[in-house]
């Protein structure tokens, strides 16, 4: 395989390690933990992992090993820094003894069901270290919930000997990851299950967990590439960019980004969810800052939008399930009805409200909300070009303005949607040395026998020498919550807090980035040269974790 330079050098770095897992370590257990709320029904649901202590490393007396089989899996979406998860966790099993072995389990946690795997050896975890992607064993989306799966996974553990499975996921893998662990304990299998925090979208964070593993370098990529578009915009000033910023539900990502590139706007779908916002307070409050440049002769700029939205505008919340009800029940009807009369059919099927708010949304849009739906039957909102359907609306809001006399200026707007680009990113500094830490931390959580646990890697604004290394009773993350018409325990997803420290520097900020031109051009992510050039942790890290 033909490697750039930078691959070459890139592979011979040694991902820095806290100082306590440098050597020997052993296991210290604090207090015994509790849910975050529901903690009867939690408990109740998971007799064997409930109120686990915390865990934490520190350095200790060598202890000889026995030889360990360990399974892993990746689960949902790319994330960088998953390959130093598997090459963190490949050392410190071999440390513990040289004749352990690793798995990888095909394509993710549907690998294990279908007993599809891989034996990882040195020669192929030596190819993949400090690199991006899941290509290594690859990932999917299979949830791993119901009990003829996990006996299924079973067969192949007992099979393989396998004494610990490793699954590397987001919120929901992670809570499938406990209740794995939970039915493997009650059955008395002997099989742990250890869980690590991944998504790009960074919305697996707690009090324990300070951050997920890929958000560093997605929002990095994103911010070097927003950063290029800023300077090629305040260049030629003819144009503003409407840029979506993956992420899912959360505006983490668009949040980051928007305080390492300093842009005119962006928008909070948290915030516009808390007020109450139409989409046309959306698409105003867009068209004020664009007229008010204008005013000043500045006919261009940039507006950073999430990903999940158009979920988070309360109106378009009620319309999205009036449609996703009426679709389920009249499939049939609607399939027959010719494609030139589904707008004006769906318009005379819905209630008033929805009507009228349907009828308001460009063809587009209108015909994505009616088309492309998953399998449980939802409209697909990442598939929606929110980035194209605000600056439609702009435009129109903007020529009515000017019919009126109340702005005067040029309009012409460019669409930008960054998400793939940065999931398989090579991982910065702080996603190799994170992920190596949180996959050397899985071993040994699993050598001192535990399991129900998501490996923690704490105080992350310091330098690596000064983590924590550790592991978090899984349950201690959970409270129930509906799924699908049923009350769950499920770990609580982090969205984006309107008293947190970044919104608030965000909020402070934002009057002046719309108004003037405040730009930042982060450039690319650096590997080698000054701490501070390539070492630093997000913003969002950074304000959350100040004391
Ligand atoms: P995870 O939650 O699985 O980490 O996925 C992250 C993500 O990149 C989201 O930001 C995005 O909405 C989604 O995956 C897209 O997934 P897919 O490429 O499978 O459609």
């Amino acid at each position: 395989m033909t490697k750039s330079a930078l691959q070459i050098a890139r592979a011979a770095y040694q991902p820095k390690l806290p100082k306590a897992l440098k050597g020997a370590v052993i296991a210290k257990e604090g207090e015994a933990t509790q849910s975050v709320a529901d903690q009867e029904a939690i408990k109740a649901l998971f007799p064997n992992t409930y109120g686990m202590p915390l865990i934490q490393f520190v350095e200790g007396e060598a202890v000889e090993y026995p030889a360990i089989n360990v399974g892993v899996i990746l689960s949902g979406g790319q994330a960088p820094g998953g390959h130093n998860v598997i090459s963190g966790l490949f050392d410190g099993i071999k440390k513990l003894n040289k004749d352990s072995k690793l798995y990888g389990f095909i394509l993710g946690p549907g690998g294990l069901v279908d007993h599809k795997y891989m034996e990882l050896t040195a020669e192929i975890v030596e190819e993949y270290r400090n690199t991006g992607g899941f290509d290594i064993i690859g990932s999917g989306r299979t949830k791993l919930e119901k009990e003829d799966q996990f006996e299924k996974g079973y067969e192949i553990i007992k099979e393989l000997g396998i004494n610990a499975l490793v699954i590397i996921g987001g919120d929901d893998s992670n809570t499938n990851a406990c209740v794995l662990a939970e039915y493997y304990a009650a059955k008395k299998y002997g099989v742990q299950v250890i869980g690590c925090p991944k998504t790009i979208d960074g919305d697996l964070k707690n009090e324990m967990i300070e951050t997920s593993f890929g958000f560093d370098t997605a929002c990095k990529t994103y911010s070097e590439m927003i950063g290029n578009i800023q300077r090629d915009c305040n260049s030629s000033r003819k144009y503003w960019h409407f840029i979506k910023l993956m992420g899912r539900s959360a505006s983490h990502i668009a949040l980051e980004c928007a305080l390492q590139v300093q842009p005119n706007l962006c928008i909070v779908s948290e915030e516009v969810e808390a007020n109450n916002m139409s989409l046309d307070d959306v698409v105003t409050y867009i068209a004020q800052a664009v007229a008010t440049r204008a005013a000043e002769g500045n006919n261009f700029g940039t507006v950073l939008i999430p990903e999940g939205l158009i979920e988070f505008i309360p109106a378009m919340k009620k319309l999205i399930a009036e449609l996703n009800d009426f679709l389920a029940h009249n499939a049939a009807e609607f399939a027959m009805v010719k494609k030139s009369q589904q707008r004006e059919y769906i318009i005379s099927k819905l209630s008033k409200e929805n009507a009228d708010i349907y009828a308001s949304l460009p063809e587009g849009v209108a015909r994505q909300l009616t088309l492309d739906r998953d399998p449980h039957g939802n409209v697909q909102v990442s598939l929606i070009e929110t980035e194209k359907l605000l600056s439609d609306m702009v435009a129109v809001k903007l020529a009515q303005w000017k019919e009126e006399g109340k702005y005067v200026g040029k309009f012409a707007a460019q669409h930008h949607f960054f998400g793939y680009e940065g999931r398989c990113a090579a991982p910065s500094n702080f996603d190799a040395d994170y992920c190596y830490s949180l996959g050397y931390t899985a071993s040994m959580l699993i050598a001192n026998g535990k399991t129900g646990y998501m490996s923690s890697v704490r105080n992350t604004t310091a330098p690596a020498e000064e983590w924590i290394a550790g592991g978090v009773p899984i349950t201690m993350m959970m409270n129930m919550e509906r799924r699908h018409g049923e009350m769950k325990p499920v770990i609580q997803k982090a969205l984006v807090k309107l008293d947190g420290a970044p919104f608030k520097k965000f909020a402070a900020c934002r009057e002046e980035w719309a108004k003037e031109t405040c730009y930042v051009y982060p450039g690319p992510i650096q590997y080698f040269g000054p701490t501070e050039v390539c070492d630093e942790p997000t913003k969002t890290l950074q304000l959350e974790q100040a004391k």
